[in-house]
């Protein structure tokens, strides 16, 4: 499939996603949703893929929010209908059976780091920043940032960067555990393709068992978190991928999993 405002490339297994609209540091409009929803879907479905790179053109920005000028027509119903197919993106994105690394390589702002929250983790650029300065526009986070942000770093610093606006450089996002890995910007992609050749090794049903058990159980009490890991633990043993694993060990070879 061919689009205008990302690129998808697929090398090695791995697949990257380019956001690609540098003149306005990429930002989100409707077609860049439309497409991202697109391709997200085409990778699913591709069950050689096994890990995904989400990063923006050019090196100013991952993406610095939603498209303003578009934001600026909106109404209450049309702004109803962008926002939650921006959600809807982020869940298909979160739900997607491979690892997800957001790599932000510049400024990561409103509905940029809300894209890059919804990724499994991110590795950024030793000049990003990250921020949610809706507030400045008059307006809040529209694309889950209120939910997962203040998930990921409490209420109380997400409360703070919201109503302030406020920016992190990439060495403070990485402290308050929004950021997994800050990189020299040369440096950035590989060491997230780096990390995704690592995961894509591993075996697809336990990828998969890993991000839904971690996902299921974060909002669980402990007790039901636990229960939830208890049947994906005992559905990860009727795998070959686990015989394969256990066998290959015991033997002392490589294992080489089939995602079965
Ligand atoms: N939307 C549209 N255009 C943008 C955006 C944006 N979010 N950000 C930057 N641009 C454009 C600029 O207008 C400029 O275009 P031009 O060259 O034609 O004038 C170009 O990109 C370069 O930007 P700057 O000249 O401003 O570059 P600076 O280096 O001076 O500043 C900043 C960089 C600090 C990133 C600055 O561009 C900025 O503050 N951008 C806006 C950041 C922002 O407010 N983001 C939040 C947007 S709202 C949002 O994300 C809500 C998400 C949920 C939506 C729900 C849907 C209903």
């Amino acid at each position: 499939m061919s689009y205008e405002t990302i690129e998808v490339n697929v090398a090695e297994a791995i697949a990257t996603i380019t956001i690609n609209r540098p003149k306005a540091l990429n930002a989100l409009n409707q077609q860049v949703i439309a497409e991202m929803h697109a391709a997200v879907d085409e990778i699913a479905a591709n069950e050689n893929i096994r890990a995904l790179l989400i990063t923006g053109a050019g090196d100013k920005a991952f993406v610095a929010g939603a498209d303003i000028s578009e934001l600026a027509k909106l109404n209450p119903v049309s702004a109803k209908h962008f926002a939650s197919r921006g959600h809807e993106l982020m869940f298909k994105i979160e739900a997607l059976p491979i690892a997800v690394i957001a790599v932000v390589n510049g400024f990561a702002l409103g509905g940029g780091l809300e894209l890059a929250l919804s990724c499994d983790f991110i590795y950024a650029a030793d000049n990003a920043k990250v921020g949610q300065p809706e507030i400045n526009l008059g307006i809040i986070p529209g694309f889950g940032g209120t939910q997962r942000l203040a998930r990921i770093v409490g209420r109380n610093l997400a409360r703070e960067m919201i109503l302030t606006g406020m920016m992190l450089s990439a060495e403070e996002a990485e402290k308050k555990g929004i950021v997994n890995r800050v990189v020299p910007a040369a440096e950035l992609m590989e060491a997230a393709g780096k990390t995704a050749k690592t995961i894509a090794r591993k075996g697809r049903v336990s990828v998969q068992a890993t991000k839904q058990t971690i996902a299921n159980g974060m909002d669980a009490d402990l007790e039901t978190g636990c229960k939830i890991e208890i049947n994906a633990f005992a559905l990860c043993m009727a795998s070959e991928d686990a015989k394969e694993g256990t066998s290959a060990f015991l033997e002392k070879r490589k294992p080489e999993f089939k995602g079965k």
